[in-house]
């Protein structure tokens, strides 16, 4: 078996600095199939919608108004344990708290601006993906 899937998103602080390449030369060495992706622009409704889960947190207009702020490229990942091997590749929400070598301790700006996103649930990326991809547009 290929594995399981999850959605990944690279965003828009690293797509301004052009570092949609090297994040996915980390994915691809870190054995994720990239078996779906595009590059688009949320506008902020589209990010609400997305990020739904967190509409009661103080940090919410920002965050929703960050992600439409540029383009982001969504992902879809597969590999054996996908949600839980992308969550240790990311690192901590903080890249302050962030392991060496993770992406996010090696690229994020902030705690806001922190490069990429990854499903912290199976449940969850089954929901994400979707909300991005037909299931015409991921191929295995
Ligand atoms: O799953 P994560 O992305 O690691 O973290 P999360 O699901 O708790 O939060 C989603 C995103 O919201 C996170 O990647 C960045 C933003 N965020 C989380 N906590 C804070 C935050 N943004 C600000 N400005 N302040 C926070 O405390």
């Amino acid at each position: 078996m290929a594995g399981t899937r999850t959605l990944s998103i690279i965003k828009p602080d690293a797509t301004r600095r052009n570092l949609t390449g090297e994040i996915n030369a980390r994915l691809e060495k870190a054995g994720f199939r990239i078996i779906a992706q595009k590059r688009l622009r949320m506008d902020r409704a589209m990010a609400e919608k997305f990020y739904d889960v967190h509409k009661e947190r103080s940090f919410f207009n920002d965050l929703c108004a960050f992600m439409s702020s540029d383009p982001i490229v969504v992902q879809v990942l597969e590999c054996p344990g996908a949600v839980l091997r992308y969550r240790d590749i990311m690192g901590a929400t903080n890249p302050a708290n962030a392991q060496e070598g993770t992406i996010r301790k090696d690229f994020a700006e902030s705690i806001e601006a922190n490069s990429v996103h990854g499903s912290d649930s199976d449940e969850n990326a089954a929901r994400e993906i979707s909300f991005f991809f037909s299931e015409m547009e991921i191929v295995g």
